[in-house]
């Protein structure tokens, strides 16, 4: 099995992502697996660029983005994306679409088809916090999460999704009331969901991962 990885490069003034340095520490080989990681700039159309050029050079079973959600306490895995840009700061390339179709030819969404139930459940099995988010936001992330399950689409036979992590601790040490995760605990959730997607055939979960609002 082949598992194309993607981590992002440093936006918004920060100095370092924890996406991409996490996937840089992790394992080449997991179960087996053949892990092919990749650094995306955190650039709207060039991120799905970067990505389809990596889809037809490794021709990938599985695509795992992550990224940084600044702001979130837990692991979370993202069930969704839709096909809009809209953002609220520029991207590493100094560009602010506002609601910009991602794909003209494309579905108004798509839902990520890895077990996101079973990742959750089993990330939380080693005390870790993690959830289910329904929105990846409308900035790069998103893109690119869209990006992955429409290619997944075209190329045939991929499964694909998005994971969210927190801040690093060094991150916050000047933002008041901002929650964090260590380098080592991201690790070892993206580590467990890796393995419970190589590990997965069949239904998700039916338990909740809803929200009231
Ligand atoms: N997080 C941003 C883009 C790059 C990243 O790591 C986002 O959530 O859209």
């Amino acid at each position: 099995m082949k598992i194309l990885l993607t981590g992002f490069d440093p936006f918004d003034k920060e100095k370092i992502n924890p996406s991409i340095e996490l996937v840089k520490k992790l394992n080449e080989k997991i179960e087996g697996a053949q892990i092919f990681k990749i650094e995306i700039p955190t650039v709207f159309k060039k991120s799905g660029e970067i990505l389809e050029e990596n889809i037809k050079k490794i021709k990938p079973d599985v695509i795992l983005c992550i990224g940084q959600a600044g702001g979130r306490s837990a692991i979370s895995v993202e069930r969704i994306a839709i096909n809009i840009d809209d953002a609220r700061i520029a991207d590493n390339d100094g560009k602010k679409p506002i609601d910009e179709k991602i794909r003209i030819d494309g579905e108004n969404a798509y839902f990520s088809n890895l077990p996101i139930k079973k990742i959750v459940e089993e990330i939380k099995k080693e005390k870790i916090p993690a959830e289910i988010s329904n929105s990846a936001g409308t900035f790069v992330c998103n893109h690119l999460m869209y990006e992955a399950l429409y290619l997944a689409e075209k190329y045939k036979n991929i499964r694909a999704g998005f994971i969210h992590i927190p801040y690093l601790p060094e991150q916050v040490l000047n933002k008041a009331n901002t929650p964090s995760m260590d380098l080592e605990n991201s690790l070892r959730a993206i580590n467990i969901a890796i393995k419970t997607i190589i590990n997965h055939n069949g239904e998700d979960l039916k338990i909740s991962g809803g929200k009231i609002s």
